[in-house]
């Protein structure tokens, strides 16, 4: 058993970065390459793994702390750390610990980073040639002035196939120098790709999900007239995460490094090999994307949680998987709240609460069950339904005059309700459409074959509707018997769950109460509604005189999506000659 020091690698050009979360705590068991801390600099969100598996046995810094490269992290006691103790030394060499072997190592990485990144400067700026596959931009003369500008993606380690997990521009978008160009996610780091220069983007190949190594083109820039040196001056002053690839290669050049040295490296310098003078893949928080490290932003992927949506609870609004959590919680208590609420839903804003005991007494008293699902029926169908309503009168006053005298003759109460609920079964009849019901997908329009009408009814528990099955094949009498005993029923709540379903159209008969017009809601899936309102005297029109006619308000309530609005005007029209000559209705 050996206790190693853990000390914070390399990290560019850096000093004093910010902890920002500690993922472990003294005690922990961790694996290796397990990650222990978060630190986040301007551009870069890091987090440094375990150089061994062991137990975390002393911590040294705490979240606020400030970091730089060499700072202790804490001690991990590890049996693997003590066996290789002899052959780590170059791998520490290769850590930021204040091992002698190790700075020249460093510095190494750091030059060869520096040498090729003046490469690639002086390539850029001078010759084509001189640009390596690795050059982020190859500037060539455009025929409109400035220079076309080729970015790639510029050195990300010995990373290969990195995801691209988010592209923030497209062709023709003019972009400024260091303006993120695109996000890409190793499993430990973020780093968008700035833009190298100022410019037009043109030529865009890259689409989220498309795995990207160093030199791969990215697309060219148009009318840049500064170009490479333009993206270089501001990336010299960001810091760069330490060239975690490079890092790793002196690992395999080093056997002894072996694997112990990659661990001491912050992972985000997975997008190392970024210097100052080159446009960068910089980790971290790109722009206005959200804040967010690595591992939330996966567990938010697997979830398909939109980080935008989601508010950070971490230091400085960062967001961490707890919140990712708290927001699919959210999310999925939402649609019972919605299906039970009388207003929100369809991106609509809810109707704000009010506290009404501020203006007066009140009591709040539970809806019954039957008024809380016709709440959400209605609700949907208002909401789902394009509704016309076309309104006119029939002249009841024959139509009256036998209602009376026949309940009379026939010793049955005979209301308007049956003959209203004939005149409708006429005339759908005479317009089958009025008989059909869209399909769920919107496509098809399915015809019933069969018509039966249902009735809207008052019942203290609230509204129901029982259906009066084939009113085609019946008479006046039977419909009147009917629609009694079914209204009876209704207010004893007796009903039936079938004898509340397979309507093909529904009427709602305000007669008995008064009013006159009102927009009924279409009972979907049916395509219209009936509403009846009071029959009134009124004089009318005969040609020569005034004459007083009973006259009965209809509005019709339509879905326009099946029903036009001269069908729906031919539809209403032939009600009221139904319902004004009796002998049409008995056709
Ligand atoms: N014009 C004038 N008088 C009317 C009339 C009309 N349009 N409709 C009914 N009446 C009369 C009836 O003839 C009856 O009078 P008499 O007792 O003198 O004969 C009286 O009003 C009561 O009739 P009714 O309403 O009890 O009977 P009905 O068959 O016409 O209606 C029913 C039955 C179940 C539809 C009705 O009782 C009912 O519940 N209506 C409310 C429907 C409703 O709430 N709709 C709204 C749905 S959307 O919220």
């Amino acid at each position: 058993m050996a206790k190693l020091e853990i000390k914070v690698p390399d990290i560019g050009d850096s000093s004093d970065v910010p902890v920002i979360e500690l993922l472990v705590k003294v005690g922990d068991t961790v694996t290796r390459e397990q990650s222990l801390i978060v630190l986040e600099s301007e551009k870069a969100t890091m987090e440094v793994p375990a150089p061994e598996a062991g137990v975390i046995r002393s911590l040294s810094i705490k979240v606020g702390d400030k970091v730089s490269k060499g700072t202790l992290i804490g001690e991990i006691e590890t049996e693997a750390a003590a066996a290789a103790a002899p052959k780590v030394e170059p791998a520490a060499a290769k850590t930021p610990s204040p091992a002698p072997a190790g700075e020249p190592l460093a510095q190494a990485k750091t030059e060869d980073s520096r040498s090729e990144l003046s490469q690639r400067r002086d390539g850029g700026a001078k010759s084509a040639t001189a640009a390596p596959p690795s050059a982020p931009t190859q500037p060539s003369p455009a025929s409109g002035g400035g220079q076309i500008l080729e970015v790639k993606i510029p050195d990300i380690g010995d990373y290969q196939g990195v995801p691209v997990i988010e592209v923030l521009v497209k062709d023709g978008d003019t972009v400024t120098a260091e303006q993120a160009l695109l996000v890409l996610e190793t499993d430990k780091a973020t780093m968008e790709v700035p833009s190298p220069g100022a410019g037009v983007v043109q030529g865009f190949r890259i689409k989220v999900g498309d795995k990207v190594s160093k030199g791969d083109v990215v697309c060219t820039l148009q009318g840049s007239s500064s170009g490479a040196k333009e993206s270089a001056a501001p990336a010299a002053s960001s810091p760069s995460p330490a060239p975690a690839g490079e890092g790793r290669d002196g690992g395999a050049k080093s056997a002894t490094a072996a694997p112990s040295s990659a661990p001491t490296q912050p992972s985000t310098a997975s997008g190392g090999g970024l210097s100052e003078e080159t446009p960068q893949a910089s980790s971290g928080k790109p722009g206005e994307l959200p804040y967010a490290g690595p591992g939330t932003r996966k567990f938010a992927r697997e979830l398909g949680v939109d980080l935008t949506k989601v508010k950070g609870s971490g230091l400085r609004g960062r967001i961490v998987v707890e919140d990712v959590q708290g927001f699919v919680k959210q999310t999925l208590a939402q649609p019972a709240a919605v299906a039970a609420a009388p207003s929100g839903g369809s991106g609509i804003p809810p109707i704000p609460a009010v506290d009404f005991s501020l203006f007066g007494e009140i009591e709040t008293t539970p809806l019954a069950r039957i008024r809380k699902l016709s709440a959400t029926h209605l609700h949907r169908a208002w909401v789902n339904i394009p509704h016309v309503t076309q309104t006119d009168d029939a002249d009841i006053t024959e139509l009256e005059a036998f209602r009376k005298s026949a309940s009379e003759e026939t010793g049955t109460k005979l209301t308007l309700l049956p003959f209203v609920m004939k005149a409708v079964e006429k005339a759908m009849q005479a317009h089958p459409d009025f008989n059909t019901s869209l399909s769920p997908d919107g496509a098809s329009l399915i015809k019933k074959k069969y018509l039966h009408i249902g009735f809207a009814a008052d019942t203290p528990n609230g509204l129901v509707v029982p259906v009066v099955r084939d009113v085609d094949k019946k008479g006046i009498v039977q419909l009147a018997n009917e629609c009694a005993e079914l209204a009876s029923r209704a207010r004893d709540g007796k009903l039936k769950p079938d004898e509340m379903k397979g309507g093909c159209f529904s009427i709602s008969s305000l007669g008995g109460i008064g009013g006159s017009y009102f927009t009924p809601i279409v009972n979907a899936p049916e395509v219209a509604i009936l509403g009846v309102s009071r029959g009134v005297m009124k004089p009318v029109w005969d040609g020569k005189a005034f004459q007083p006619r009973l006259m009965l308000p209809l509005s019709l309530s339509y879905d326009h999506r099946v029903i036009d609005g001269a069908l729906g005007a031919r539809f209403i029209v032939l009600l009221t000659r139904l319902l004004g000559d009796l002998r049409r209705l008995a056709l």
